[in-house]
């Protein structure tokens, strides 16, 4: 639809931020599938790269596109490369205040009237998860030199209010649910369409999806859940992304965060 072509400017627009000789962390989901596109486009035109994907989705996608790729671990340890830029999506951008205390907890946001600059904090607020790839997308992005997020409109938001996706170990459901709901979210499992049962991540664990209303302080949520024991990632990536690039009807709109 009309937001495929948004899509697809974004993707574009990051793409074109990758240079000759980066590790490039290849992102999961629609709109991140046009960079990786596109970096095939760019691959045949003589650019050297490295991608190192996210998913089986992402691999499958860098294989079509003829991108040589690395496994994780070969990219991201002390011996590997590093990963120069990654480009991913995202379910919701946080734009407004809330994203300028993204990076701090409440009790350290500017009193209103302060005067105090409300400047947004480094990195912002996302939810991601949407394609239950977030666990390895987390660590591409947080070990990339730069993450560069690629969106439509629809995905920003003045503060997080969408569901957070959250991965957990099969053995632990029960608890970490329990854990959730007493941190304020509602959990559900997330149920596959093609397949009689709950989604299996490529990791082989299973999906919380946790509305928790707006989400005031993301810093604060993203602790709270990454203290749960059985959680082996959750969809809030604060302080992590360095830009963000917006497809627009006509153009794109690449926003420092
Ligand atoms: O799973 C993810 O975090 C993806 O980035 C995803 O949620 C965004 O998918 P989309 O680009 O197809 O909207």
């Amino acid at each position: 639809g009309g937001s495929d072509a948004m899509k697809r400017r974004a993707g574009e627009s990051a793409a074109a931020a990758v240079s000759d000789g980066d590790v490039v962390g290849l992102g999961t989901g629609s709109t991140a599938a046009h960079a990786i596109r596109r970096l095939g486009d760019r691959v045949d035109a003589g650019l050297d790269i490295r991608g190192v994907p996210t998913s089986f989705a992402s691999r499958e996608l860098a294989v079509e596109a003829a991108i040589p790729c690395l496994d994780l671990p070969d990219a991201v340890g002390p011996d590997g490369p590093g990963i120069d830029v990654a480009i991913d999506g995202a379910d919701q951008v946080a734009t407004g205040a809330g994203a300028a205390d993204a990076g701090r907890g409440e009790a350290d946001a500017p009193a209103p009237g302060s005067g105090v600059s409300d400047s947004p904090a480094p990195g912002g607020a996302l939810i991601k998860g949407g394609g239950a790839a977030h666990a390895r997308e987390k660590l591409v992005d947080a070990a990339a030199d730069r993450f560069l997020v690629v969106a439509d409109p629809s995905k920003e938001s003045p503060r997080l209010d969408r569901s957070v996706p959250i991965e957990v170990l099969p053995a632990g459901r029960t608890a970490v649910a329990a854990a959730i709901r007493e941190a304020g979210g509602e959990p559900t499992l997330r149920r596959a369409e093609r397949k009689d049962g709950p989604v299996v991540t490529d990791n082989g664990n299973l999906v919380l999806d946790c509305p928790f209303g707006e989400v005031a302080d993301p810093a604060a949520l993203s602790a709270t859940l990454s203290s749960i024991p059985g959680i082996v990632e959750h969809g809030l990536f604060v302080g992590l992304a360095d830009e963000i690039h917006v497809g627009t009807e006509s153009d794109v709109r690449v926003d420092e965060v």
